[in-house]
């Protein structure tokens, strides 16, 4: 999970076709989503994905992505290389290579790929890449020869040159960031980029992914390879995680143009955790191939539970959430003509994925069933315990419901709640303490903004059935003022507000609230995640006084900074011990009036990572956690 501040976002609909680069440099945040770190990153991604559809294709097994120490990013592969003669019927006669780094969407127009990477923000081409670097250099290795050319910010610098002979094949891209357009950030993150090329591996079996970090001495190197595919990523996202059967369950099947991969295995834990993909991009939102999936699980759990008598003829079905409690599964799809719908274009609409899945995992399913008793044995009294909670549940659910305690008409006591009901406009600050939460009320803008007082830290949701979770009182007034109800009740139409913030203090019992909180929107309202709603507030940690003006500063960096450009002047710094003792008035300035405030958007850049995460943050694994924390100790908490 990754944060950042507000910016305007677009979606890949709003994209208009126009042949050169200069509205990529005008609005870049409508080509690769944001200027911040994500969109730095996003370069990275979209070469990788190129050479991934080689891969793909068949005809690359090797990517290398270099760190260089100058700052350049260099991704070589050793696919077919990018055509260098001129594309048959243009009348520029450009070569093939200078169309693609110089053209919008000059991808799609020629060479017939048969699984094309194309979806959301991806697929964008390498010429966006190339518009936004300061300089681009491209080298194809094809016909007998290494060519090369050269461009900055979008505009060739050479004509495209041949440079030796060669017999060998593959594409070398290297570029360097603007400094102009990433404004935030130039520096690309190791980890970030490692989270992703792991990804890649599991997904295209056999391919090697390398990285090397040039700017370590002596480098860091890093290799994925999964010979054992969706398997091996099923282990990786199970780890801290107590299996209920040892080795995943996986299988396959192809047909004319498309194919599909399942990996899966039950745990011990409560959190559903099913991944999708088409044509390695993650479907965040499913779509088809997930609908076939879901339908054929539930179908077949419940078939082999009757035939085995471990449910009686009066007894009612499984449901999909029973049996879906401590899953984790990656479906994966390869598709000639991907459709991408949704609101982040990450759902599949391909209809013809659905039957297949469906009827691919019925059969195969119900064989592994068959072949492995003992492991089914404990599969299904997973599913019929939880099946036996959700009744328990329901029960004190429907109690809650009747005392109306999750919906809107009874709010809770201790929120001060907005004059406005448009949620268009209407925020709520999630304010940790009630002291906080007193000078937030004073502070707040009553019209628009709603004040939620919590105390003290709330329920992990990681380690809690949901029947626990919905007992816990400050875990009912969050969603009985945030009005949308949770899980198979959730209506984002009733949501109250349109921004939800938490507001927490900057030290490390406030990231460990905050941990919680978010814990509970990833896993119970991730579609509140997903429609941009869920903020967090950065509360300054000093303030500044400098010609008479107070200035709030949010962290130790911002503070150098300020001490840089303002080198000659004394400078009065007051350092804030927690939200508690601020002033309304400064709480005001600092974190919630609009016009100055720092509030940064959670987005699920990788929902994949951020399962991993929580799951190994918040789970019941010691010795995983201790080693999480370790390996991930430079990262703040997580980005915020
Ligand atoms: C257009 C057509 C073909 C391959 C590529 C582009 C291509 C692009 C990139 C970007 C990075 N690595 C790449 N590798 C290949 C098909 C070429 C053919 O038909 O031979």
């Amino acid at each position: 999970m990754s944060t950042e501040r507000i910016e305007a976002t677009y979606t890949a609909k709003d994209i208009t076709v126009l042949e050169g680069l200069d509205p990529v440099r005008k609005r870049p945040g409508m080509y690769i989503g944001s200027t911040g770190s994500r969109g730095l990153h996003h370069l990275v991604y979209e070469v990788v994905d190129n050479s991934i559809d080689e891969a793909l294709a068949g005809f690359c097994s090797k990517i290398v992505v270099q760190l260089l120490r100058d700052g350049g990013c260099r991704v070589a592969d050793n696919g077919r290389g990018i055509p260098v003669g001129p594309i048959p019927g243009r009348k520029d006669r450009k070569p093939a290579v200078e169309v693609v780094l110089t053209t919008l969407h000059a991808g799609e127009k020629f060479g017939g790929k048969s699984y094309a990477v194309a979806g959301g923000l991806h697929g964008v081409g390498v010429s966006v890449v190339n518009a936004l670097s300061r300089r681009l250099v491209v080298e194809v290795a094809r016909d007998g020869a290494v060519w090369q050319q050269t461009f900055e910010r979008g505009a060739p610098t050479s004509r495209l040159r041949r440079i030796k002979a060669s017999a060998k094949s593959g594409t070398i891209v290297t570029f360097w960031p603007d400094p102009e357009v990433f404004t935030d950030t130039v520096d690309f993150k190791r980890d970030v980029l490692a989270e992703r090329l792991q990804e890649q591996a599991f997904l295209v079996r056999g391919v090697e992914l390398a990285l090397v970090d040039e700017r370590e001495d002596p480098p860091a190197k890093q290799m994925f390879k999964a010979t054992g595919g969706l398997a091996d990523f099923v282990r990786h996202l199970s780890k801290g995680k107590e299996a209920l059967h040892s080795k995943a369950i996986h299988f396959e099947a192809k047909r004319e143009s498309s194919e599909v991969e399942v990996a899966m295995q039950w745990n011990t834990g409560y959190a559903e955790s099913i991944h999708t993909f088409a044509n390695t991009i993650n479907t965040h939102e499913g779509g088809m191939h997930e609908e076939g999936f879901k339908k054929a699980l539930t179908n077949v759990i419940n078939r082999y539970a009757r035939s085995k008598a471990l449910l009686k003829d009066k007894e009612e079905n499984l449901i999909g959430e029973d049996i879906r409690e401590g899953l984790t599964a990656i479906v994966a799809v390869k598709l000639a003509d991907p459709q991408f719908e949704g609101q982040t274009k990450t759902k599949l609409g391909n209809t013809d994925m659905r039957s297949f899945v469906e009827t691919t995992v019925n059969d195969q399913l119900m064989t592994w069933l068959e072949e492995h008793p003992g492991d089914a044995k404990r599969v299904l009294a997973k599913c019929l315990q939880a099946a036996k909670a959700r009744m328990a549940a329901r029960q004190a659910r429907d109690l809650t419901r009747r005392k109306g305690l999750l919906d809107s008409t009874s709010l809770p006591g201790k929120l001060a709640d907005c004059q406005l009901t448009d949620p268009a406009v209407c925020e709520i600050f999630i304010v940790e303490g009630d002291s906080a939460g007193g000078s937030a009320k004073q502070a707040r803008e009553r019209s628009y903004q709603a004040i939620l007082p919590i105390r003290g830290k709330i329920l992990n949701v990681e380690k809690a059935r949901l029947h626990k979770t919905l007992e816990n009182l400050e875990i009912q007034a969050l969603i009985s003022a945030i009005g949308t109800g949770i899980g198979e009740e959730f209506d984002a139409t009733k949501a109250r507000y349109g921004k939800i913030a938490i507001l927490a203090d900057a030290d490390v019992d406030g990231a460990h609230i905050r941990t919680l909180l978010l814990t509970f929107f990833f896993r119970h309202m991730q579609q509140l995640i997903d429609a941009g709603a869920i903020y967090v507030a950065q509360p300054p940690l000093y303030r500044v006084k400098s010609d008479g003006k107070y200035i709030y500063v949010h962290d130790d960096r911002e503070l150098e900074e300020f001490r840089k450009q303002n080198g000659q002047k004394k400078l009065d710094i007051q350092r804030f011990k927690g939200l508690a003792e601020m002033e309304a008035e400064q709480l005001w300035e600092s974190a919630m009036n609009p016009e100055t405030r720092v509030l940064k958007q959670v987005t699920l850049e990788d929902a994949v990572a951020a399962d991993r995460m929580f799951s190994v943050l918040m789970g019941e694994d010691v010795e995983a956690r201790r080693e999480f924390i370790q390996q991930n100790a430079k990262e703040a908490f997580i980005d915020a």
